[in-house]
């Protein structure tokens, strides 16, 4: 019999030994695949998110190259007319009254005429970790029998494309300001959901009449506690409001949406995909007027990054371009210079000793030295609420890439033994708690099964 993880369950499930990790993460995406994709988890999350699959990507590109390559094909099925990949793509055989808003709550195809006409989708996104999953695929192809080398390179020319239109989707419409950085239109698109770099900014919005709903996700956790407010719920509920009312249309929505923030964490995460799609488009012999533009990208970004960069906190902070603002708070997301690379010694050295300082991983009350999703030090810290304080394996692996990326490997390669050894020990839940080290949320989650596939199979030296 398979060992596995019961969803829900609270308390510790330990994984086992290190070299246990492996099959057990191979294990939880194979019972969370369902036909050519893969569930973020069992039961909490029932459809096709985005940025879950290019991490689950990732980690397939390990075990099972055809599996990663359609992972990323049904996602790119629900592509819009505009270029963007929507955040949630909706699966028709999810159990009825499973996860809310669902298909019908978000209504996108009715609503927009760039929304696909074959998949149901939700009209946000979120962050494009893609070109870098489909880079992942070629790098795990390369050098095997010729075969397997030229699916790969097909699968390449089949999908860049997509990319660049999403990509460019992200220079443009999310960006038209040509600051470098992208506009997100609700904490959704971050990925970080309730994190309190948001706070201020739904502070402001005023929520109107939102018609009746029941959250589906308080069934599927152990506790309450874990999962983002009722509050902050009616909050997400009447932000999705205002874009329907707008027929999701980006001008419309930048005219009159209350909600507008240069996401720091999104625009960094850009740069590194527009490396990826750099090589992506010299593989498959792209137009050197592409590969000049999507250079032109990488530059933008960095520069709107420098711009964002706060000295006292030494961190990078997201900009709320309705109050004119910077979001002065302490999370995971003002690391995002690292992840868009190429940074002076200077700039490095600081990230790394904010990175290793009380405020994050140095913190003396932690279980392990990995960094919280939240300061501890923010008093919007909570230890046991979603990004607003827990560990989260995916965003360690996001500074365990960018340190490698920066020539780190000895700070890289102790994220990844921290990593590697907290799912050993608490299995492979979506959050931990950072004190005790506690499994939070769904303990059976898709992508900290794939990263910690990524973190094993790859180097740190040549991440
Ligand atoms: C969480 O977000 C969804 C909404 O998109 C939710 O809370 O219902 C976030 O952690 C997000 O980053 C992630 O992609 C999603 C699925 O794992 O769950």
């Amino acid at each position: 019999m398979e060992e596995r993880f019961p969803e829900g369950e609270s308390g510790r499930q330990a994984a086992g030994g290190l070299d246990r990790v492996n099959p057990l993460a191979a294990g939880v995406l194979k019972r969370n695949g369902i036909k050519s994709w893969t569930k973020p988890a069992p039961t909490l999350y029932p459809h096709q998110w985005s940025w879950d699959s290019a991490f689950i990507a990732l980690g397939l590109a390990h075990i099972d190259n055809r599996r990663a390559r359609e992972e990323m094909e049904s996602l790119f099925a629900g592509q819009w007319a505009t270029g963007k990949v929507p955040h949630i793509v909706f699966n028709p055989e999810a159990p009825p009254k499973s996860y809310f808003p669902d298909a019908e709550r978000w209504n996108s195809s009715a609503l927009s005429e760039d929304a696909p006409s074959t998949s149901r989708t939700s009209g946000l996104c979120q962050p494009p970790v893609h070109a870098i999953a489909v880079r992942r695929i070629w790098e795990t192809s390369r050098g095997k029998e010729e075969e397997r080398v030229e699916r790969a390179r097909g699968f390449l020319r089949a999908n860049y494309p997509r990319l660049f239109a999403w990509h460019r989707y992200l220079a443009t419409a999310r960006d038209p300001e040509g600051s470098g950085l992208v506009t997100i239109y609700h904490p959704w698109e971050s990925g970080t959901d309730n994190s309190p770099r948001w706070d201020p900014a739904l502070e402001s919005v005023e929520v109107g009449q939102i018609p009746p709903y029941t959250r589906y996700d308080l069934k599927h956790v152990a506790d309450p506690s874990h999962r983002p407010t009722d509050a902050e719920y009616d909050r997400y509920l009447w932000l999705l409001e205002l874009l329907k009312r707008e027929r999701y249309d980006e001008a419309e929505i930048y005219d009159s949406h209350p909600f507008l923030m240069k996401d720091v964490l999104f625009s960094a995460i850009l740069v590194a995909a527009n490396e990826a799609l750099v090589e992506i488009a010299r593989v498959v012999g792209a137009h050197d007027e592409d590969v000049a533009l999507i250079e032109s990208w990488i530059g933008r970004g960095r520069g709107g990054l420098e711009k964002q960069w706060d000295e006292e906190l030494g961190l990078c902070l997201d900009y709320d371009l309705r109050a004119d603002q910077s979001a002065r708070v302490r999370t995971i997301a003002g690391f995002a210079p690292l992840i868009a690379g190429a940074l002076t010694k200077e700039r490095l050295g600081q990230l790394i000793e904010t990175l290793d300082s009380a405020t994050f991983a140095g913190n003396e009350r932690l279980e392990r030295p990995l960094p919280p999703s939240t300061s501890p030090d923010e008093p919007a810290f909570h230890p046991r609420s979603y990004w607003r304080g827990p560990v989260w394996p995916v965003a360690n692996w996001l500074l365990w890439w960018s340190l490698i990326r920066a020539g780190e490997p000895a700070r890289a390669a102790h994220i990844r033994r921290e990593t590697i050894g907290q799912v050993a020990e608490g299995g492979f839940a979506e959050y931990f708690e950072p004190f005790t080290g506690e499994p939070l949320g769904s303990h059976e989650q898709s992508w900290t099964a794939a990263v910690a596939l990524d973190m094993l199979a790859v180097e740190s030296r040549s991440a």
